[in-house]
């Protein structure tokens, strides 16, 4: 048996969390403060879904974001508008809030409110076009926002939605990727 210096074990590691490092800082999007508008006053966020943002997990991302990489936090009882723009050039995409289930769904997803998608979810909105999505965030719990076009919410395209019962403003954070 071939023996292995530590020195040597060490450098690979030291390799390959260089390597890793590297992989995770050019994955996590950057969050534009832009994308979201928190009004108190109104008990009413707006947050802009730019579906195929980047070239990231093959177009199939919001805001350049997969896999849960955006978390939005929003009040219990809000009003929220998701202003979705489909900026692929090739893919349908929408939008849908679905309850937060592992694994996610790859087709027959139902809103988990009224109005909380698309108005042809699983036909998408066309490429170049837009569509806004408005509902009332009517219980607290874990959520995700939903591509429904067969197979792309389960290739990653979804984010988080936190509805949460102390939250006294809506935010957006970048979060680890991983199934919900
Ligand atoms: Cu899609």
């Amino acid at each position: 048996m071939m023996s292995r210096s530590p020195h040597r074990v060490n450098g690979c590691i030291a390799f390959l969390v260089t390597v890793a490092t590297g992989l995770a800082a050019q994955q996590t999007p950057q969050v534009d403060p832009t994308w979201l508008k928190s009004d108190s006053a109104a008990s009413r966020a707006e947050f802009t879904l730019v579906a195929g943002l980047t070239p990231a997990n093959g177009g199939m991302n919001y805001d350049g974001a997969s896999a849960g990489e955006l978390t939005l936090t929003v009040p219990v009882h809000w009003s929220v508008v998701l202003h979705l723009r489909n900026n692929d050039q090739v893919l349908p995409h929408s939008a849908m809030v679905i309850a937060a289930v592992s694994p996610v769904p790859v087709t027959g997803a139902k809103p988990a409110f009224p109005h909380a998608a698309t108005r042809r979810p699983e036909d998408g909105v066309s490429p170049g076009e837009h569509e806004d999505v408005q509902f009332v965030a009517g219980r607290a719990g874990s959520y995700l926002i939903y591509c429904a076009v067969p197979g792309h919410g389960a290739a990653g395209m979804w984010l988080r939605l936190d509805i949460s019962a102390t939250a006294h403003q809506a935010t957006l954070e970048a979060t680890p990727a991983k199934s919900p």
